[in-house]
């Protein structure tokens, strides 16, 4: 393959970002050129000249920070316009390293994958707390659930990307990226692979999380989301089925009650429930049906996507 992007997405980060990019290695099997890409998302700090001085090919600026998961996507974008035949992320503070790139890139080089995970073995993670371990591992739990991939980290920051994949995800400006990636990756079928590394101790303290509680109802408002764009009917319709079956339950129950009573139908508190119920279902099998179509027309804007971004990649591999 032609050209590796290394991308890094930053927010001042110029206490680490320097080491970060002089391990990354310039010369990698299977690769013939390596590049640096660094995201600077509105740093307050110099962040961006101390990457360009630690030998990043090109600094891109937010004017204003836009968040880690717009920053993504700019970072792919940019490495499509370069020609990117594979796309790492690695982040800005040094949590992982550049000397695993290699590894990481082994299965999209030999064919075998289009996304691979760096698995961080957070079970044997020591410096994360046990609390924290177990909520990564429960998470990790939940987007297998709802991508249907078989992925054991799922919030891993460091991951590699073939051409075709970057130009399949369209990552929105949700909190972050990396779940919304996976669960896509897994509704349009690529092929995603993990392979174990390294995760250092970041002790500064974390640019994206606040805490460990905000962290997981901000991934766990991209994972709603981002499942329920490409799984509609089975959401809204797993949504409206409990209602319509208590809803026809309590209506039946009035009904044969009736009847045994010689048509004198009572239960008014079953009769308003069970209406309530069946009303509450019916809307929500409505929005199955809208969402449905909305799913449909999205199917289509991705396809023009890729076919957009494909036409403008220059020297594609073939
Ligand atoms: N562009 C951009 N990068 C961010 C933002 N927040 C975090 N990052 C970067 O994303 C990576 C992961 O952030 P980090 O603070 O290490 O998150 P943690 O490892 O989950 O605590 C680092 O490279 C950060 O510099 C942001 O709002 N915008
Ligand atoms: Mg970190």
């Amino acid at each position: 393959m032609r050209l590796l992007v290394a991308q890094i997405c930053a927010l001042n980060e110029r206490e680490h970002i320097g080491d970060v990019i002089r391990s990354i290695p310039r010369e990698i099997p299977g690769i013939q050129e390596v590049r640096v890409l660094v995201i600077d998302d509105g740093s307050r700090d110099d962040t961006g000249d101390v990457a360009r001085a630690a030998g990043a090919d090109r600094v891109v600026r937010h004017v204003n920070r836009r968040g880690l998961a717009r920053a993504f996507q700019t970072g792919l974008d940019t490495a499509l316009e370069w020609g990117a035949d594979v796309i790492v992320n690695i982040d800005a503070d040094g949590q992982y390293r550049g000397e695993d790139i290699p590894a990481l890139v082994a299965d999209i080089v030999a064919g075998r994958a289009e996304i691979v995970i760096g698995d961080r073995q957070v079970r044997a993670l020591t410096h994360f707390s046990p609390a924290k371990r177990s909520f990564q591992l429960l998470g990790s739990r939940v987007v297998r659930l709802a991508s249907g991939l078989r992925v054991s980290d799922a919030v891993s920051g460091f991951r590699a990307y073939s051409q075709e994949a970057a130009l399949r995800l369209y990552v929105a400006p949700l909190f972050s990226y990396t779940i919304q990636t996976l669960v896509q990756a897994g509704k349009l079928n690529l092929a995603v692979t993990s392979v174990p590394i390294t995760a250092r101790e970041t002790p500064r303290p974390s640019r994206l999380q606040r805490n460990m509680f905000d962290f997981m109802i901000q991934q766990a408002i991209v994972l709603g989301r981002t499942y329920v764009a490409y799984e509609p009917m089975k959401t809204f319709l797993g949504l409206a089925l409990p209602f319509l079956l208590a809803g026809a339950v309590l209506i039946g129950r009035v009904i044969v009650l009736g009847l045994a009573r010689n048509g004198q139908f009572a239960n008014v508190p079953s009769l308003v429930a069970g209406s309530i119920g069946l009303v509450i279902g019916l809307l929500l099998g409505t929005t199955a049906l809208i969402a449905d179509r909305i799913r449909e027309n999205r199917r289509l804007l991705e396809e023009i996507l890729y076919r957009q971004r494909r036409a403008q990649v220059p020297h594609r591999t073939p």
